[in-house]
């Protein structure tokens, strides 16, 4: 059996090949309903393909278990067999790390979706791995509170997806990140062991922080089931603003000017280029018009103020607008008047990385670097895709005999977090090869990091390098041979 996608990589003869003992096992342990086979070929296919049509596995099986005892019985056996397994949330991950490579196991936590507990003064909130995102913050906001996180994804992918890639989204500027509001997790470890640590603190210094292992691990140790953690109250006041700015230079003064007058308001700071917002405005085909009216400027910025009071938040918002029209950093913008207006500013944003893929495929890179040099990967990206004559130079020029359409370049201004989405009409090595590795080494040369918030997966399998050190490195492989001996957890991927 060989990758056909990725012809460079072999299938590990450690793995045993599922056979019909195997499958009698799960029939003992499992139902009907937590088990999809070869037969269902249309919902196979599925769990197989990741989210970008670009990372494509031949698993036959799929295992859905309702319940933690099953997920460690599953992976016990597994364990014991040599039978390799790929945990999958929502299957929104950006770098191939949720799907199979070759035959390896699904084990989806698709099934796995209550929330265990809510406690409205603390805030801390516990739940199954596989319970949706918007799930989650619908029922937080009848409380009153909101889950700390918040990213385009959030209708299809699971608080055990996003804490095995300790997602980033669109609050992290005001809420931090997983390893701050993750209080707890249980885990099931590749042995079938079950780590119950679904604690309620917030200050727990009993040794080494045990759980922070498993954010960002991306199922390469263990299957995360359920976590504990501290949800945020729910703003009384939300107010969003979509701004027009000439130059990337202005966004940074801009940014300087929100942190200091907006301060504990500022609660998103987005940034898109118009290229970005040209493949939005195709792909939404009308659906909504654009909020400035013509796309017509170099770069937009969105800016969330949140707060609870009404008044004080739009007043703080509006001062500060008119103090940057005075200084001449935007030359455009709009608020939002009300909850529809503030949703579909929102919608220009969040709607940008399914837009970059619309035309046929989309090679992604998430990439933190210093905020000055941020934006000099997009203009660096597409000079290299010219000069290797796979892009038109004029954008408008639709030449369908260059494969690559153009870069674009969004993201978190506020956590220095660039995506460098290059939309392209079909993938081919010709354009992989003239992007890797040289994002990578454009990267490291400015001191930034290969993996801001998606992971490594198998995308940048091979490129750790150049974010992490040989010592680090080996620090990672001892861990992972440490917990996972048989190499049964998420094989393939970046370790
Ligand atoms: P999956 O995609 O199923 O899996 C992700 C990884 O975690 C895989 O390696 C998988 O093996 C592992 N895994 C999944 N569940 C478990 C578990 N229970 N235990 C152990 N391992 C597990 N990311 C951001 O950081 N910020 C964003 O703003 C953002 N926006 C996005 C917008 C869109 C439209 C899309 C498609 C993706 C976006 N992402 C973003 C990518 C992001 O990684 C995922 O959306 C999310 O974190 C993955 O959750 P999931 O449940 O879909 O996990
Ligand atoms: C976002 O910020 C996500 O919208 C996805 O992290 C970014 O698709 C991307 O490159
Ligand atoms: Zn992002």
């Amino acid at each position: 059996l060989t990758s056909s996608k990725y012809p460079a990589l072999k299938r590990s003869e450690v793995f045993k090949q599922l056979n019909s003992d195997d499958l009698r096992y799960f029939e003992s342990i499992l139902t009907k309903a937590e088990i999809l086979r070869p037969s269902d070929s249309e919902n196979l296919s599925l769990y197989n393909e990741d989210w970008m049509r670009k990372y494509k596995g031949q698993s036959k099986l799929v295992l859905k278990p309702k319940s933690v005892e099953k997920i460690s019985l599953i992976l016990k056996y597994c364990n014991q067999e040599k039978l390799a397994v790929v945990p999958q949330g929502g299957n929104t991950d950006l770098v191939g790390g949720s799907v199979p490579v070759f035959d390896e196991i699904i084990l989806s936590l698709n099934n796995l979706n209550k929330i265990r507990e809510f406690d409205p003064l603390t805030g801390i909130f516990k739940c199954d791995a596989g319970v949706i995102l918007e799930n989650a913050n619908t029922f937080l906001n009848k409380h009153d509170y909101m889950f700390p996180l918040d990213l385009g994804a959030k209708g299809s992918c699971q608080i055990g997806g996003c804490v095995s890639t300790n997602a980033g989204g669109l609050r992290l500027l005001r809420y931090g990140s997983l390893h701050g509001s993750v209080l707890g997790l249980e885990v099931v470890l590749p042995n079938g062991e079950i780590v119950s640590s679904m604690h309620s603190l917030r200050k727990d210094n009993t040794g080494y922080d045990l759980k922070q292992l498993f954010i960002g691990a991306e199922g390469t140790i263990g299957v995360v089931t359920g976590a504990s953690i501290l949800t945020a109250p729910n703003p009384k006041a939300v107010n969003v603003s979509f701004l027009a700015l000439e130059d990337f230079d202005k966004i940074l003064k801009l940014y300087g000017k929100a942190k200091s007058e907006l301060c504990e308001n500022l609660s998103a700071f987005e940034f898109m280029d118009k290229e970005s917002m040209t493949l939005t405005d195709i792909h939404l085909k009308g659906e909504l018009a654009f909020p400035l009216g013509e796309n017509e400027h170099p770069f937009y910025i969105l800016i969330e103020v949140s707060g609870s009071n009404k008044s004080h938040n739009d007043a703080k918002l509006e001062s500060f607008l008119e103090g940057a029209m005075e200084e001449d950093l935007i030359i455009d913008g709009t608020i939002a008047q009300d909850e529809t207006e503030l949703q579909n500013l929102w919608k220009w944003r969040e709607t940008v990385p399914e837009s970059c893929l619309s035309q046929g495929g989309v090679y992604k890179y998430d990439v933190s670097l210093p905020l000055k040099d941020l934006y000099s990967l997009v203009d660096a990206t597409n000079a290299r895709l010219i000069s290797k004559g796979l892009m038109s130079e004029n954008p408008n020029d639709k030449d369908p005999n260059k494969p690559a359409i153009g870069a674009t370049g969004y993201g978190h201004i506020g956590d220095g977090n660039l995506h460098l989405n290059i939309a392209v009409n079909e993938y081919t090595k010709e354009i992989e090869e003239a992007l890797e590795p040289f994002v990578y080494e454009f990267v490291q040369s400015k001191k930034g990091s290969i993996s801001a918030e998606h992971g490594l997966g198998l995308q940048k399998k091979n490129y750790v390098k150049y974010s992490r050190s040989p010592i680090e490195i080996q620090m990672m492989k001892d861990l992972k041979h440490h917990y996972d001996p048989n190499g049964i957890m998420n094989p393939y991927k970046y370790i």
